[in-house]
């Protein structure tokens, strides 16, 4: 198999699993964002567009490049073959085995190819789709990663975060509070200095993954996608802020970060985001970038990643699923044999599914309890279910069968108050928001088999699965 360490061998190998389709001159206000969502949500090929009318030929778009399990496993270091839960539990193992990958330091590589420097700068030179009808502007960085050092620990970050072009050479940079390229920012802004940016447009897609990842702090991205891609990223040293860039992306911004005052803060957004709706259109939240050098390599591909209306996404299944399955086994609950979400962005989001293995009186309640308030589970949950280990959750039908069915109301719902929730919360009034943040309830739902008189719940009225198997077999229905 092709190697996956940048995005150009990515894509070698996307053709030859043949899981990608090249489509030239598509329109980039009106068709790229519409022909990406009906890839994603008919689970198609990644889609390679070029051809754009008013731009160089070579200049290109990715998207819709992680929407099956078969196309990411191979930048996750995992098999092709594995689907749905057991996919996920790779994962899962993947992450608990992480050990860092420290970057290899280079002197040059094809990002050093093209070069704009600080008064040729002008971002509209790159193809940018309209992502969604409603898009509050072009948005450039979606698939993006945008580096940062913090001034306190000298830690080195990168995040996923919508870039959206503001001026030829101006973006805004929507990192939420309490992101880790949030933080750095706070911190110089406080000491009154100019926070350094890069931000890649365009790379390795473990590079990628990792920068979308709700990783621990103190987890460099960096190392995370040398540990996922199996050997170091080789970086080099931009020239403007001397932050590491990946040597072998396809377009790099470079530049600062004012600290500007909250009322400086441009228009943002909207923009279409994981819930499904344009939400989150915002004055004085979101941090402006000036750039002052673009990198770019010959022929450059930029990735699109854009959050879609589920049950469509910009990743194959709910990867976060598998982060809060380890935090529920880390908090003693045990015999849990999935962890699944239905409207998800990196996290599980708001409608979980747990399912377990019953042990004893109280183990479902146990589950949901901690799921609500892990980590993972907590930031924009808003229903939580668990199920006995017979449901398939990744099928929304038997789930709801499960709740429709098992869940005994008067002891199966619990309300909690004022969790912490997503700034892209939909149902939130918007008297409820506040820059300090808001909060939401959680509706906590036990649709397993009430544990106390489980041998006298009525049996399930379904031949197995194995046997139906046999008799389809044998008879060729
Ligand atoms: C396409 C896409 C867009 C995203 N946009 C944002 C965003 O605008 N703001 C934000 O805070 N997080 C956004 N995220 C989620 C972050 O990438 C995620 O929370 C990640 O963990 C942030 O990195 P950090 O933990 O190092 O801060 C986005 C993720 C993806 C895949
Ligand atoms: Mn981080």
């Amino acid at each position: 198999m092709a190697d996956v360490t940048d995005m150009r061998g990515f894509i070698r190998c996307l053709e030859e699993m043949g899981e990608i389709k090249k489509l030239q001159g598509a329109d980039l206000r009106l068709e790229v964002g519409a022909l990406t969502e009906r890839a994603a949500d008919k689970e198609g090929p990644a889609l390679l567009f070029s051809h754009f009318k008013g731009y160089p030929e070579g200049f290109r778009v990715i998207s819709n490049a992680f929407r099956t399990c078969r196309r990411t496993a191979p930048a996750m270091g995992l098999p092709t073959d594995l689907k749905g839960v057991d996919f996920l539990y790779a994962w899962r193992k993947k992450l608990a085995a992480f050990k860092p990958v420290p970057v290899e330091q280079v002197e040059g590589g094809p990002i050093l190819e093209n070069q704009m420097a600080e008064h040729e700068v002008d971002l509209y030179k790159f193809p940018t789709p309209l992502w969604h009808e409603l898009d509050g502007g072009p948005y450039l960085g979606t698939g993006c990663g945008v580096i940062t050092k913090d001034p306190e620990n000298g830690r080195i970050n990168i995040g996923t975060y919508r870039v959206m072009i503001q001026e030829k050479n101006k973006v805004s940079v929507k990192m939420n509070m309490g992101k880790h390229g949030r933080l750095a920012f706070e911190r110089s802004r406080a000491a009154g200095k100019p926070l350094p940016v890069a931000i890649t447009l365009g790379q390795g897609p473990s590079v990628f993954l990792a920068a979308q990842m709700p990783l621990p702090p103190d987890v460099n991205e960096y190392e995370f996608a040398g540990f996922l891609q199996g050997s170091p990223v080789p970086v080099v040293r931009g020239a403007v802020t001397g932050l590491p860039i990946p040597a072998n992306a396809e377009v790099v911004l470079e530049g600062e970060m004012p600290p500007m005052r909250d009322e400086e803060m441009p228009r943002e957004g909207p923009f279409g985001e994981w819930p499904g709706y344009f939400t989150d259109a915002n004055v004085g939240e979101t941090p402006v970038m000036v750039v002052k050098r673009v990198y770019y390599r010959n022929d450059p591909i930029i990735l699109g990643a854009p959050p879609l209306k589920p049950p469509s996404s910009y990743l194959p299944i709910p990867l976060g699923a598998a982060t809060l399955w380890e935090q529920l086994e880390k908090a003693g609950v045990p015999d849990v044999r999935g962890v699944w979400g239905f409207v998800y962005g990196g996290q599980p989001g708001p409608f979980t599914v747990i399912s377990i293995h019953q042990r004893y009186a109280g183990h479902s309640k146990q589950a949901l309890l901690v799921a609500a308030g892990a980590r993972a589970g907590a930031y924009g949950g808003k229903f939580v279910v668990v199920v006995d280990d017979d449901i398939d959750i990744t099928n929304a039908a038997e789930v709801i069968w499960a709740v429709a069915t098992r869940c005994y109301v008067r002891d199966g719902i619990d309300l909690v108050k004022s969790v912490w929730a997503s700034v892209c919360e939909p149902a939130m009034p918007p008297e409820e928001r506040s820059p300090r943040g808001y909060t939401s309830d959680r509706v906590l739902i036990d649709a397993c088999r009430p544990y106390k008189w489980l041998e006298q719940f009525p049996a399930v009225n379904a031949f197995t699965k194995e046997f139906k198997d046999e008799v389809e077999r044998k008879w060729k229905i």
